[in-house]
């Protein structure tokens, strides 16, 4: 059955995810990090990838490997599919274009004589088992997607694992748990239920003796996190009482639309929704369609919108971390540091630079969680709100072992193992994200506002800018710097010149057929100006025909 919707595969997934088709023909449109599929038969591409996903568990001696069917903070209209690593590694470049090739194979026997291919120099033992666990959003499109999957599972004769309606963290976590179970590295019960017991007991655990919060607001995006952050109350046994808004699942388009965290960041404004729900002073946050992506904010007494991004958010995670790490008297052995990507705040990047190692990499989750590994304890988030925290295995180990000298230390380490129980560290993860919030703001005694407060942030603005050829493109420094096309990084330096605080980057998007500019200057004014200004470099630099220049472009 064809489906007139688009197919995004991702690219920017973290380490435990890999994305099957680089360069696909056709009917599908190629755009670096993503694959968008136009008007296509969605069906023999997830059948293919069942085929994939089975072959890789194959490999890996029947390692459980994820799929998850959902196109995140994307309409409700456009689908796409991620590929969950069992071992937490990126697939091997060989591997991806087999895999690559398999999905474009035009014609059933090519497609037959590419698997052979693929199994011959891949050493596939075919003999091997294959586990394979799936699950969707609430996209009405993912049934048919899913029934295709199965297609492919069943024709390899795959063991599937239909994990049903789950958010992409959920998923992450049962692969990693699946692949754990009865080892000494054990992540959790290899179900939902353990999921969620395994956050809101360590949840309970850790704000066990403050004094409850004010009631949380959840922006659900009418998405699967309304179901989820649903389940998740009963855990937490009233210790946390959240108030689910946007939690229509079923109203046909009303998925991320007009709400989400992708709209609040974008917009830097309340979702409309909740314009008489919510309280001056009091917490809200917004969760994407997949719920991976989290986004807090409020408003204050004279009604003005005040965003929490994911870089407030790392900020406050972070400092606590640290605290903690200093209390448990561990400061020594334990370095805490932050990965953040060129889009973070400059006063984010201030603010923590002056108590922690600070890193910057190029934008995309693989980027930043192959950085947070790094470190003894990584706290990586990108600004639109999606972020975890690793702890590294001899962390744990250490952490497991410790001996602490006095009750301070021994509290202190407490709370510090429970953060390790508490963070879904396979993935950014909305629920387990607001939970480890609700953990610092307990214990700091802070509202929305004291939090803010942390840092001012500089006003900014994110512009696209739509050229013939983005990949003419290109940047070195985490993609601070511009290499080409000639001439233009100097231009831009000398403009960013003129503007008190300014900064401004230029990078080819990796999700979309755009040039994205970022500027960021003490004033608003300036930053919006300077953003259009930049954008007006690039649209020149790119050949765009002077008489259409977009006239904000100055
Ligand atoms: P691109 O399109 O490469 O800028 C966007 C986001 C990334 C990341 C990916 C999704 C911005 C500026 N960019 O990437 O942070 O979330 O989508 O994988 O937010
Ligand atoms: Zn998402």
């Amino acid at each position: 059955m064809p489906i007139q919707s688009h197919l995004i595969f991702d690219f920017n997934m973290g380490p435990q995810a890999f994305v099957l088709c680089k360069c696909l023909i056709d009917n599908f449109t190629i755009h670096d990090g993503h694959v968008a599929i136009r008007g296509s038969t969605l069906d023999s591409v997830l059948f293919r990838v069942g085929v994939i996903a089975a072959l890789r568990s194959k490999k890996l001696d029947g390692l459980a490997v994820g799929v998850m069917v959902t196109a995140s903070h994307n309409p409700e209209q456009d689908n796409g599919v991620k590929v969950v690593d069992p071992r937490g590694e990126m697939l091997e470049g060989s591997w991806e274009a087999h895999a690559t090739n398999l999905a474009n194979a035009p014609t059933t026997d090519d497609f037959l004589a590419v698997l052979d291919t693929l199994i011959r120099t891949t050493k596939i033992d075919i003999s091997k088992p294959a586990r394979v666990v799936y699950a969707r959003d609430t996209r009405p499109s993912g049934v048919a997607l899913v029934a295709a999957l199965e297609d492919g599972l069943s024709a390899i004769g795959a063991e599937g694992r239909n994990a049903g309606v789950t958010t992409t963290p959920i998923l992450h976590y049962l692969v990693k748990a699946i692949n754990t179970k009865n080892t000494p590295e054990s992540y959790g019960d290899d179900s939902e239920e353990g999921y969620f017991q395994k956050l809101g007991t360590a949840f309970q655990n850790l704000v066990a003796g403050r004094p409850p919060l004010e009631a949380l607001l959840i922006d659900c995006a009418n998405g699967v996190g309304a179901l989820a952050a649903s389940t998740l109350t009963e855990y937490l046994d009233g210790s946390l009482s959240l108030i689910l808004e946007n939690a229509s699942i079923s109203t046909p388009g009303a998925l991320n639309f007009a709400c989400g965290a992708d709209y609040v960041k974008t917009m830097q404004r309340l979702p409309p929704s909740l314009a008489d729900r919510l309280k001056p002073g009091q917490r809200a946050c917004s969760l994407d369609g997949d719920a991976d992506r989290l986004m807090y904010y409020y408003l204050d007494e004279r009604g003005i919108f005040h965003m929490l991004d994911g870089d407030k958010i790392a900020a406050l995670v972070a400092a606590f971390i640290v605290d903690l790490v200093k209390s448990a008297g561990l400061e020594n052995e334990v370095k805490v540091g932050v990965v953040q990507t060129a889009y973070a705040n400059g006063a984010s990047t201030k603010y923590l630079a002056g108590r922690l190692p600070v890193k910057c990499v190029a934008t995309g989750v693989k980027h930043l969680h192959h950085a947070a590994e790094h470190f003894n304890i990584g706290v990586y988030f990108e600004a639109n709100g999606h972020g975890t925290v690793l702890f590294s295995p001899s962390t744990q180990s250490k952490l497991a072992l410790y001996q602490p000298s006095t009750p301070a230390q021994s509290t202190a380490l407490k709370h510090l193992i429970n953060l390790t129980q508490l963070i879904n560290q396979t993935v950014g993860d909305a629920l387990s994200d607001i939970l480890l919030v609700e953990v610092v703001l307990a214990h700091k005694s802070y509202t929305g506002i004291e939090w803010d407060s942390l840092y001012v942030d500089l006003p900014n603005r994110l512009v696209k800018v739509v050229v013939n050829n983005r990949n003419a493109f290109r940047t070195e420094n985490a993609e601070r710097r511009l290499l080409s096309p000639p001439g233009l990084q100097s231009k831009i330096d000398e403009l960013v010149r003129r503007y008190d605080g300014g900064r401004s980057f230029v990078r080819p998007s990796g999700t979309e057929d755009v040039v994205r500019v970022y500027a960021e200057a003490v004033v608003r004014s300036q930053a919006d100006e300077l953003a259009f200004r930049v954008a007006g470099l690039v649209y020149d630099a790119a050949g765009g025909d002077p008489s259409k220049r977009p006239k904000e472009f100055l």
